[in-house]
Parts: C-alpha cells; sequence; structure tokens
C-alpha cells in the first residue's frame, strides 16, 4: 500500500519537506481555485505536478498520484445524462489529469452539501480537539436558522423540544459558527460555500429528486466517463456520503454495501471504482466495514483511513483518535492488504490518513480544519505500525 498526504497547496502551512518528513511518498491534491464546472486544462494540473515533483537537491521524491476531487456540478446530480456540457468539463478535466499521468480520481455525489460537521473544535480529554458532528445542532440550523420547509417531519417531538431549548440559549456568534461550519463548505468540499437563502434556493433546485432519481443521475454520468476513463486507464474512485444518511431532505446514494453494489451492477467498467472513507462509512453501525471492503477488494484504488465514535443517540458521533474509534482498523487492514497483495506494484491501493485532531502546536496555529498536520502524523504513524506488522506474516 502506498502512503499518500493531503496537501492543499503551498499557502495551507504544510510544506512539501513535511510531507516527506512524515513519511508519505504520494500527494492527494487538487485544482480548487478553478471553479466548479470549469474544465482543468493540460497546463494547469502541469504546474501544480511541477511544483509538487520537483525535487530539491537530495530529497526523497514525492509523486501526485491522486486528485481529490474534480468536483461534480450540481447540474449532473438534477440531470444526470442530460447535463451534457457539465459531463463534457469533466471529461476534459480528466483528460488533462491522464495527460500528466494522473490516474486515480476521487469523487462524490452528495447534492447541496459536502461532508458536514455542526462544530469544528470538540475539546476531547487529551485536550486535543476533533470535529463532531450532534444530531442536535443540525436539528438546530435545520428548524431555526435555515427554517427549511417541512423539516419538522425529519425530527421527533423530542429531538424538536431539545433542538428549540438549544436555539433560545445560543447567542449570535454560536448562531453563526454553526451556520458557517455547516454552509460554509469544509476544506475540500466539492460543493460551494452557501448563505442561509442560497442554500434554501439550492433545496429548491433538487425538489422532486429522490434516492432513485439521483442514483439513476450518478449511473448515467458514470455511463459517459467510465468509457473514457477506462481507455486512459484511469480509475475513479467514489466517495462515501459522510455523513452516510439522507440531511435537509435530500437523498444520498453512496451510504451502504447496497448502494455501491447498485452501483457496480449498474456499471461494471472497472473505472467504476471506490474510495474506501472507514471514517464515513463507519458512522452507521450496520455498515460491515472489513466484509464491504473484501466484497468490493478488486474496486478499491484509495483509501481514507480514520475512525468516528458514534454517540449514544445512534445519530450523533465525532472523530476518534485513528485507532480509537467503532472502526477495527485492523480487520479493515487485512483485507486491503490480502486485496493489495494480488496487484502489480504500479496499481498498488493508496490510503492516506484521513482528519486528525488538532494537538500539541497545532492548538496554537490556524490549522485547515480536519487537516492539522500533527494529528494526521500520528494517525498515519499508527496505521504504518499495523501494515508493517501485517505486511511481515505470510498471510495477514
Ligand atoms: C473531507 C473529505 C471530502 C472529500 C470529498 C470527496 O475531509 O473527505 O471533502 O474529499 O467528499 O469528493
Amino acid at each position: 500500500m502506498r502512503q499518500a498526504w493531503r496537501w492543499f497547496g503551498p499557502k495551507a502551512g504544510v510544506t512539501l519537506d513535511n510531507v516527506r518528513q512524515v513519511g508519505a511518498t504520494d500527494i492527494v491534491s487538487a485544482l480548487h481555485e478553478v471553479p466548479i464546472g470549469q474544465a482543468w486544462t493540460e497546463k494547469q494540473v502541469h504546474e501544480r505536478k511541477s511544483l509538487i515533483e520537483t525535487t530539491p537537491a537530495g530529497r526523497i521524491p514525492l509523486t501526485w498520484s491522486v486528485v481529490e476531487s474534480i468536483p461534480i456540478p450540481d447540474a449532473v446530480k438534477r440531470l444526470g445524462g442530460a447535463a451534457k456540457q457539465e459531463i463534457a468539463a469533466w471529461i476534459a478535466s480528466m483528460e488533462a489529469l491522464a495527460a500528466n499521468d494522473i490516474r486515480v480520481i476521487c469523487y462524490n455525489f452528495m447534492p447541496v452539501v459536502d461532508w458536514c460537521r455542526t462544530d469544528l473544535d470538540y475539546v476531547t480529554p487529551t485536550g486535543s480537539t476533533a470535529m463532531r458532528f450532534d444530531h442536535n445542532m443540525l436539528a438546530v440550523f435545520d428548524l431555526h436558522i435555515l427554517q427549511r420547509k417541512n423539516a419538522e417531519a425529519a425530527y421527533s417531538q423530542a429531538d424538536r423540544d431539545i433542538a428549540a431549548a438549544l436555539y433560545t440559549e445560543m447567542s449570535g456568534q454560536e448562531i453563526a459558527d454553526l451556520t458557517r461550519n455547516i454552509a460554509s463548505a469544509l476544506p475540500g468540499s466539492t460543493t460551494e460555500p452557501l448563505t442561509v437563502p442560497a442554500f434554501r434556493d439550492k433545496l429548491e433546485a433538487y425538489a422532486g429528486i429522490d434516492a432513485n432519481k439521483l442514483r439513476q443521475h450518478l449511473i448515467e454520468f458514470l455511463e459517459a466517463v467510465t468509457p473514457v476513463a477506462d481507455n486512459l486507464g484511469v480509475k475513479l474512485t467514489l466517495h462515501p456520503d459522510d455523513p452516510p444518511r439522507p440531511l435537509f431532505g435530500l437523498p444520498r446514494i453512496a451510504s451502504t454495501e447496497a448502494d455501491y453494489a447498485a452501483l457496480f451492477d449498474a456499471v461494471p467498467s472497472p473505472a467504476n471504482g471506490m474510495c474506501f472513507c472507514t471514517g464515513s462509512l463507519g458512522v452507521r453501525a450496520d455498515n460491515d466495514l472489513p466484509a464491504i471492503a473484501r466484497r468490493f477488494a478488486s474496486r478499491i484504488h484509495f483509501s481514507h483511513l480514520r475512525a468516528t465514535t458514534r454517540e449514544g443517540d445512534g445519530r450523533s458521533f465525532h472523530e476518534a483518535a485513528h485507532l480509537e474509534g467503532d472502526v477495527d482498523m485492523v480487520a479493515v487492514l487485512k483485507e486491503l492488504i490480502t486485496e493489495d497483495r494480488k496487484r502489480d506494484k504500479s496499481d498498488s491501493i493508496i490510503f492516506r490518513s484521513d482528519h486528525g485532531h488538532r494537538m500539541l502546536d497545532d492548538l496554537n496555529k490556524e490549522v485547515t480544519p480536519g487537516y492539522p498536520a500533527i494529528g494526521r502524523l500520528r494517525g498515519l504513524a499508527e496505521l504504518r505500525g499495523i501494515i508493517h506488522a501485517l505486511e511481515a506474516v505470510p498471510s495477514p
């Protein structure tokens, strides 16, 4: 397995030497500055690649091997194959990447909001901070700030009472923070930052799109894109929904084993792959992660390894230290290593330690939410230890 690091560019406070120091060899990055829906050019990709891969004398080379993500515009999610221009632009970006020998592309199909947390700095018992998704806070936002039409139906009477009481107690600053956390697109998101009115308009635009329709649109997108990807030797890896269930009345269709099975059955192309994100899938107690990894092993080309702890209400969760959450990381890694052993070296599974607690010196600095260097380094080091041990035995 190849160790990667998500790099947001030179301004995000983590240098390429830092990446070398954590022990990663591969970079996961994207042209975040290009507006959603605009095709990436070969030249733009080449410039970013040169920045990453031009190796100073005496330094270890790094390879930009994964793109996370080429965003999928709303039009594709709402219209499927009829969004011809947007799909053509997406294909052009993929071609620009392949021309630069970058052949693993991560993407997601979550409407309106990509990954979602209500708290970015939840204090853990060690004094480090973690990201958290609090179902009650989601209800506060949905019912009282967004005031979404028909939102009441999504919450029990008890949930609604708690949300009302919490909302009354919140300061203006707390309301602004919650709104920012949910609506203004977390780092790496593939959806646009939204004001509350713009959020409502987007939701309107999705009226009538249920899970079946959204799934059909993803299938149409894959039918258009995978023949080109197959020719180019590109692997597309669909990131799971985070959290893996519907939000704001919007369907989500990459949350479970059955969701992925339906997509692989509908579009069997080898380019139709999966980003195996243990943190996202692990939020559902009914997702058996080692079993999913085993079943779809040949389709996993990229993996995000992190753990979440599900809280007592069954809907809230927070991000745990990489080996301390609900995910059986050793069992997952056994499956990934078993698959990796069958593969050519050039096709090895690339993984990154996903997210990380904010700890040590990062508590005194501006950090990219979810992506502080030290917490991710701790995670990567722990994962590397397990991999090292499992790779040393003949059959893990
Ligand atoms: C968050 C990330 C997501 C992810 C996209 C994949 O940390 O996992 O932003 O990159 O959903 O397209």
